[in-house]
């Protein structure tokens, strides 16, 4: 399950460049290049599905080669796990209460200190193109091209510089399309660049391009052992409305918005949206998706399918598409970094890997994400940086740590009021003797989607403490390392009265080093 790891270093020829001044960023000679950031985030890419870590799902040779090249982190976290709060978090190193985004209804107060606004001034060429999902415009950037919301999957439009623009294709060819032309039409001696490349996908609803359609269609994908989960001892886990079962709409997810309409939705709004978004689709992408899902519709009407046979038939169409959206993204993974080597860029470019949050592939019977458990609490990071360390780092490490990182690598200041600590001292492979022994999270989106209850905690190397409030107050404790997939809440259980007194107070020091909100 758990993949070991393949190791070769990149020739490089990077030098130094911490201690650079920010005067000299402008007139650096030839040899001394500073060091490019080519941030490539996706959007709910759990790490289940990146062969680099797992590969009991599927293969994806292009972000397996940062991580063979690269460092790859197996305890990265995100400190929200929603996208707009986890935007917010990796812009400015701070935690939710601090940036101010909460929760995907806000607006991001750009004017705030950021690292872009930060490597902008510090005479780097910014850019973020694809989902940015910040509500306001973005600032400090020297160029965006951003999705609106959500964006599309299919002929999505875009705001360009603050016009918005139609695009033709599939979300993550164009995207990447975009991000390759504007590499292109820089002039290369001039600044060094900072751009943040950030797809849409493996968004929901998990449409695949159609060069992907037949890709898996005959894969049996292995049941997780807790996808029958009854959420004993766990009231907020009772509570979710994010199950395949019960929640995933056949129409709107699974896309069996049949031309006979005999297929229907618990939730007419649903159903609705699930036959709209075919309409955005053109003549020919409409004709390769009835190629494939016409024949799926025609089989599972036959199947007649009911109680787990369904549940289990959902998952498997979930994951049949999820890959297929994965493979996309790998594939088009593959275009920049090759297109870094074929320009020489790769020597003096760190390139990151991540997601805005891990996701749910069937574990506790789930989709979606925002709970503290490790699927979603957990995200992806795969760095690889010229003549940085290769192998792991199974430091507790969380999207806050990106914004102080990349000033870091372009030899800028780290602001004191950053959160985020910078993992420069880790990519290079020194010893972090002092590095955080635990990790603060918090996720404040409710009532909303998916139902799940207002909860924070601190998790360690072992151990995690969770206090879900509002509608619910209920404690709960895991040990990782007896119970990986958090099935057992040992809280108030005799015998846990030491560790559950450590973790308070590594809790405590957590929300005063954050100043956190009182909530208890
Ligand atoms: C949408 C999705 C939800 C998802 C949120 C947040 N519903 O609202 O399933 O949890 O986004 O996702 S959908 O009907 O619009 O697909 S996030 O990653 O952007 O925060
Ligand atoms: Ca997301």
């Amino acid at each position: 399950m758990m993949n070991t790891r393949k190791i070769k270093p990149i020739v490089g020829t990077y030098i130094n460049v911490s201690t650079l001044s920010l005067l000299s960023l402008s007139c650096f000679s030839e040899e001394k290049k500073p060091m490019n950031i080519l941030f490539i985030m996706s959007d709910d890419h759990s790490y289940q599905t990146i062969s680099a870590y797992d590969n009991r799902y599927i293969e994806t040779p292009n972000i397996d080669r940062i991580s063979d090249e690269g460092m790859r982190f197996t305890k990265g976290f995100v400190a929200n796990s929603i996208s707009g709060p986890s935007r917010a978090c990796v812009m400015t190193g701070k935690h939710s209460h601090v940036n101010g985004f909460m929760d995907n209804s806000d607006q991001f107060d750009g004017s705030q200190q950021t690292f872009p606004q930060l490597l902008q001034k510090a005479g780097y060429e910014t850019a973020v193109i694809g989902k940015w999902h910040l509500g306001t415009d973005p600032i400090g950037f020297d160029y965006w091209k951003i999705l609106i919301g959500q964006g599309d999957y299919y002929n999505t439009p875009f705001i360009d510089n603050g016009k918005r623009v139609k695009s033709s294709g599939y979300a993550t060819n164009v995207t990447t399309d975009i991000a390759l032309e504007w590499l292109g039409s820089r002039d290369k001696k001039a600044k060094p660049f900072c751009l943040m490349l950030h797809h849409k996908a493996p968004h929901r609803t998990w449409m695949p391009d159609t060069v992907d359609l037949s890709l898996y269609k005959d894969a049996v994908f292995p049941i997780p052992a807790n996808f029958y989960d009854n959420y004993e001892g766990r009231v907020a886990a009772q509570n979710q409305k994010m199950s395949i079962d019960k929640d995933m709409d056949l129409i709107y997810d699974l896309k069996l918005a049949d031309k006979e309409n005999e297929i229907h939705s618990d939730s007419k709004g649903l159903e609705n949206a699930g036959r709209r978004m075919y309409t955005r689709l053109n003549p020919a992408q409409k004709a390769a998706w009835d190629r494939h899902y016409d024949r799926v519709i025609e089989k599972f009407k036959k199947a007649n399918l009911s109680g787990k046979a369904l549940a289990e038939w959902k998952y498997q169409q979930y994951m049949k598409d999820y890959l297929r959206v994965i493979t996309s993204v790998d594939r088009n993974i593959g275009r920049v970094l090759d297109y870094l080597e074929e320009n020489k860029l790769s020597e003096n470019t760190v390139v990151v890997y991540t997601s805005d949050q891990g996701f749910y592939m069937g574990e506790h019977g789930w989709f979606d994400k925002r709970f503290m458990y490790e699927e979603s609490f957990r995200t992806p990071l795969l760095i690889r940086m010229p003549n940085g360390k290769n192998g792991d780092c199974d430091q507790l490490v969380q999207n806050i740590d990106f914004a102080p990182t990349f000033l870091d690598i372009a030899g800028v200041k780290v602001p004191k009021d950053m959160h985020g600590e910078s993992l420069l001292p880790l990519l290079k492979g020194k010893k972090a003797k002092k590095w955080r022994k635990g990790l603060y999270y918090h996720y404040y989106e409710h009532p909303s989607e998916h139902s799940v209850n207002k909860h924070y905690g601190v998790r360690t190397d072992r151990y995690k403490l969770i206090y879900f409030y509002g509608d619910v107050d209920a404690w709960e404790l895991y040990d990782l390392k007896n119970d990986p997939s958090e099935m057992n809440n040992i809280y108030g259980q005799v015998g846990t009265e030491k560790i559950t007194k450590e973790l308070f107070s590594e809790l405590e020091r957590l929300e005063k080093q954050y100043n956190s909100p009182k909530i208890r």
